[in-house]
């Protein structure tokens, strides 16, 4: 018998290349996962990066750039070029006007390109230097060369067009942990915080390290380390110290770390006799405790406050405004630099005159201090006026208060998404809550956004967000905070490909799930504008019955106003006006519910059950078609994880898997309790076709989950 032994050889080499592309992953690597690429894609790569210059001294920043191409390099090629000191052909040349006079020359094609780039923006070139061709990759400071080295890994591992400029259109890029000082994270679902507060200073996670790298890849430049609800201890001398010790991993990577002030420290820390911030005793307090932090943390970034909300200290307990608290840390942190982002996420306090709507809360106490801020306050407002919903308008606040800079909060942590087992992507609600501003005449939103904050989905799991798919919207969080025009869809595009491999049978259909993700759980959820019907405290699962809680603005009912003549909460001037809080276009479109968006329309209008919706059906079958399309795109994202499980590792195919079959069954649950509690409601008999529940009301009524996670 004749072997044909090159035929055997290449049928080998088939089968162990594709056990290497299927190798299990556990995702840890997030998106930097460096796998090889394949032989067109590398020989363009290596024509590219024969050697890595790098003129002039190099820094801690510098050398993190440095590390980072040799470590993808060495993952896309099989091996990595070393730093040179001289430039030659073929060169990957790191430079800025500092390192290499000839940018800064007046004869520099580039000099006047890099002006409009600023501290941190980037450009890539294919161009000559010193009678070499080059790939240079030029900023104006060393952080803005480490971005740029992400940027051009970014596109050597997507098969991208190299990006010719890119700097950031907002100067915050912001995470919010909510974190607490014992490990425990408030709406967290991916394990334990990842600071390991215990153990520092003395012990620096390796973890922080790699922390640094996926955030600067993505150019998120600050991260507040400790829960907003924050406790007096996180600024005394020792727990300083461990964040200076954070802060040291961080630096070389351009972020910044801020911590989370208690209102009431000086006074809960018995320093002081009262925390009212006009009294010069407090006053003084803080510019003493703003010394020592500044001491430990050069850089630090400043305060993040919540505070008169949800139980949480702050000015009005002395009849003080938002304004007066907020300056008075301000005044603190200015001669350092530093900065207060106070959060306007706040709702009458217990016992006092609830306002007839909690949507318009916000408004009406900051709107009317428009002006009364420092010049180092912003003011950090939700996406939306209620709270981190499936689905939200945005919020009135933006746009309506030009003199004060505003972040924009989104929650990246799912808490009311179906935490991290649901897929959900929310790189579409980014986009939608972003681009509202092309919606108004009164631009909205993105002219005010000075920063983004994100809520952070990480914890100590091994893949870091609890799920895999859950990165996706850390990656999404930090694309759009660098550039909130980016597209959801692009975004997702080069996650899936940086994550599962540029191979065309695989990321596509990827990006088509995620894109359809969140609608999905909108569907099954709250569709037509339904909002904070979750079960109580822990927000998970459906629980729309619920109208017993302490504060009326805790029940579901509150929002639904579901009777028997109809459903949804009219925010008209016929109900509580919460309309007249936005730009008049918006407000006038808004008014009639036929020209209100579909999505939003029981978030504005109360409307009978038989009012007939543009579909031709009544809002009573409309509502159950969602439920129903819901649970049936629910079952299609799992069916087309199914098809994908042959180009998929085993690792990550099944942890997904089991995450879907659970998700249909979360949205059965949601369809099914959630059709027998409005047909309870309605009193109407359910269109023929329509399935009734698996289970009487009374069934969904008693399930209770007393152990569910997240909470602080
Ligand atoms: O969404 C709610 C959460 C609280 C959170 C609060 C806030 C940190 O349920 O857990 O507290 O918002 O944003 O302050």
């Amino acid at each position: 018998m004749r072997i044909n032994f090159s035929a055997a050889l290449a049928a080998l080499l088939l089968t162990l290349c594709a056990t290497a592309a299927a190798a299990d992953e556990d995702g840890y690597d997030l998106w930097l996962r460096y796998r090889p690429l394949d032989r067109t894609a590398q020989a363009n790569v290596q024509s590219q990066a024969r050697s890595i210059v790098l003129p002039g001294a190099a820094s801690p920043t510098t050398q993190a750039a440095v590390a980072e191409l040799q470590r993808g390099l060495a993952g896309m090629l099989g091996k990595a070029p070393a730093p040179a000191s001289r430039i030659a052909d073929g060169a990957l040349l790191l430079a800025t006007p500092a390192r290499l006079p000839e940018l800064a020359a007046v004869a520099s094609p580039l000099r006047a390109e890099l002006a409009t780039l600023g501290n941190e923006g980037y450009l890539q070139r294919q161009t000559r230097v010193q009678g070499h061709n080059v790939t240079l990759i030029a900023a104006n400071s060393d952080i803005g060369l480490l971005y740029g080295a992400y940027a051009w890994l970014r596109d050597a591992g997507t098969g991208a067009r190299l990006e010719a400029s890119s700097a950031p259109k907002l100067s915050l890029r912001l995470l919010n942990h909510w974190d607490n000082l014992d490990r425990t994270v408030e709406r967290g679902y991916a394990g334990q915080s990842i600071w390991d507060w215990w153990a520092l200073p003395d012990i620096k996670d390796q973890r922080y390290t790699d922390y640094a790298r996926a955030n600067a890849s993505l150019g998120i430049n600050g991260t507040v380390l400790n829960n907003v609800n924050s406790k007096p201890e996180v600024l005394t001398a020792p727990f300083i110290a461990k964040a200076a010790a954070v802060a040291d991993v961080l630096r070389p990577y351009g972020i910044k770390v801020y911590l989370s002030a208690r209102f009431s420290t000086p006074l809960e820390l018995k320093e002081t006799s009262t925390a009212d911030p006009l009294s010069p005793e407090v006053r003084a307090w803080w510019q003493r405790k703003a010394d020592e932090i500044y001491k430990a943390i050069p850089d630090f970034g400043g305060f993040l406050v919540k505070a008169n909300s949800e139980g949480q200290p702050g000015p009005q307990d002395y009849h003080r405004t938002h304004a007066d608290g907020a300056n008075m840390l301000a005044a603190a942190v200015a001669p350092h630099k530093g900065i207060v982002m106070w959060r306007a996420f706040v709702y009458a306090p217990k016992g006092a005159h609830l306002a007839d709507d909690r949507a318009r809360q916000a408004y009406e106490e900051f709107k009317p201090l428009d002006g009364d801020f420092s010049a180092n306050v912003l003011v950090q407002v939700k996406n939306g006026a209620i709270d981190f919903q499936p689905r939200e308008p945005f919020h009135p606040l933006f746009g309506a208060m030009p003199k004060t800079p505003l972040m924009m909060e989104f929650q990246i942590a799912k808490e009311y998404l179906g935490y991290s087992t649901d897929m959900a992507y929310l790189g579409t609600l980014f986009e939608e809550t972003l681009e509202s501003d092309t919606k108004t005449a009164a631009g909205a939103v993105a002219n005010t956004l000075t920063g983004m904050a994100g809520v952070a989905n990480i914890g100590s799991d091994r893949n870091w967000a609890g799920s895999q798919f859950d990165q996706a919207n850390w990656y999404a969080f930090g694309r759009m905070a660098w550039n909130p025009q980016a597209k959801a869809r692009d975004i997702a595009a080069e996650w899936a490909a940086l994550t599962f491999g540029p191979d065309k049978r695989v990321a596509p259909p990827i990006v088509d799930m995620m894109m359809i993700s969140r609608e999905t759980v909108v569907n099954y959820m709250t569709p037509l504008g339904l909002h904070h019907i979750m079960g109580t405290g822990h927000h998970f699962g459906p629980a729309p019955w619920v109208d017993n809680l302490e504060r009326p603005d805790w029940n579901p009912v509150y929002y639904h106003r579901a009777s028997r003549d109809g459903i949804g909460f009219d925010r008209t001037a016929k109900g509580s006006n919460a309309l007249e809080q936005y730009a008049p276009e918006i407000a006038r479109q808004y008014a009639d519910p036929k020209t209100t968006p579909e999505q939003y329309l029981l978030w504005f209008h109360h409307l009978p059950w038989d009012y007939a919706m543009p579909s031709g059906r009544t809002l009573w079958a409309e509502l159950l078609t969602r439920y129903d399309q819901g649970l049936a795109d629910a079952r299609s994202l799992h069916a087309r994880w199914v098809a994908l499980k042959p180009l998929i590792d085993a690792r990550r195919y099944t942890e997904e898997e089991q995450r879907l079959t659970r998700q249909v069954n979360n949205a059965i649950l949601w369809r099914d309790a959630c059709i027998a509690y409005f047909q309870s409601v309605s009193g109407l008999a359910l269109p023929p076709g329509v399935q009734a529940p698996a289970h009487p009301l009374d069934y969904y009524k008693s399930l209770s989950y007393p152990y569910a996670p997240g909470r602080g």
